[in-house]
């Protein structure tokens, strides 16, 4: 049991959803309160039955609370975390700001939870782009050892916030009555249209999007051995993040041993009937919490390699979602050292 929770970022994209997983999952807390920075305090919320006022985050905003989740930019985690580590919180961060600090686990509850034993206050949630990837690939990769990993991603607006889903709909109206907005969000108009680029430039010619996709899954799988190739590409589609993947392993792994893998993980869902023509789809991911796997087939070109597909709803299991499991964990820690 948490007795104080706080969500930071509650208005935003995935802190509504953050908001609907807490009630849905029925995670165990007693007072719930909202912080936000200026712009967003003083807005009433509705959850459940209560009516809560979004209350300004400064650094006396944390006292007493025990756990925090956090759905903000880098820059706002990378300040108010340290105010709510001083006062005793716990904070569950999905920003990307310390994700690969080495005091701070990264976490995938069906991956790794058990490192969430090693915080010191801060737990990180991974990017939505590789939280899907990295919990369809670990029952291949405690099964046969992944080695190396080729991925290119077809990424919801979504994930750029409520700015992103909205300049779909605006680009996508005004592409079609002539009158379309320039692009704000994104860096062309995204109807009718893909972008080979999420985020800024980082390292030799891949994006920050990219290399979050290397480091993060290294981390995760606590293996620096692993090769990962990604190309992140926004999509016009509002929700769920699409997959295509290519993983070579240690030990062979047949097509029917790898359906079985991804058939029997934990949070993955197998949809793989090509003749029936039923493959995962973001239309049918969005609003689900799995991830969903299907095409899944040899590689025709190297010995040791699979290829498949996977979709997830990127505001949930790739955000909002993943964080409410962590809190899960916490309460469990809570509860039996109470
Ligand atoms: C995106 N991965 O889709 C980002 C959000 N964290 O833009």
């Amino acid at each position: 049991m948490i007795d104080t929770l706080a969500v930071v970022g509650a208005t935003g994209a995935v802190g509504r959803i953050v908001l609907d997983q807490i009630l849905q999952r029925k995670l165990p807390h007693g007072r719930l309160r909202l912080l936000a920075s200026a712009r967003s305090a003083g807005q009433v919320v509705t959850f459940g039955d209560q009516q809560i006022t979004v209350e300004l985050m400064e650094p006396s905003a944390f006292d007493g609370v025990d756990v925090v989740i956090a759905s903000t930019p880098d820059e706002v985690s990378a300040e108010f975390a340290p105010w709510a580590v001083e006062r005793g919180a716990i904070v569950v961060d999905e920003s990307g700001y310390w994700r690969m600090d080495p005091k701070v686990p990264l976490i995938i509850p069906e991956v790794n939870a058990a490192a969430i034993d090693n915080h010191q206050g801060i737990i990180a949630s991974p990017n939505c782009s590789t939280t899907q990837m990295v919990v369809a690939l670990a029952p291949l990769h405690n099964a046969a050892r992944i080695k190396r990993v080729i991925v290119s991603t077809y990424q919801a607006t979504s994930g750029a916030g409520l700015a992103g889903e909205a300049e779909l709909m605006h680009s996508t109206r005004g592409s079609l009555d002539g009158s379309a907005p320039a692009a704000k969000t994104f860096q062309y108009p995204i109807a009718f249209n893909l972008i080979p680029q999420i985020g800024s430039e980082k390292h030799e010619g891949y994006t920050s999007e990219e290399m979050k996709m290397v480091y993060e899954t290294r981390k995760i799988f606590g293996d620096d051995s692993i090769d990962v190739c990604p190309t992140c590409v926004r999509v016009p589609v509002a929700i769920g993040h699409s997959e295509s993947i290519l993983v070579e392993t240690e030990k062979p792994l047949t097509v029917e041993q790898a359906r079985e893998l991804f058939a029997n993980a934990d949070g993955v869902t197998l949809i793989d009937d090509l003749a029936g023509r039923q493959y995962p789809m973001p239309v049918d991911s969005a609003g689900k919490d799995d991830v969903f796997v299907g095409r899944v087939r040899k590689d025709l070109s190297s010995p040791n390699g699979i290829a498949f597909w996977c979709v997830s709803d990127n505001l949930r299991k790739g955000a909002a979602t993943n964080a409410v499991q962590i809190a899960e964990l916490l309460a469990k820690k809570m509860a039996s050292v109470a």
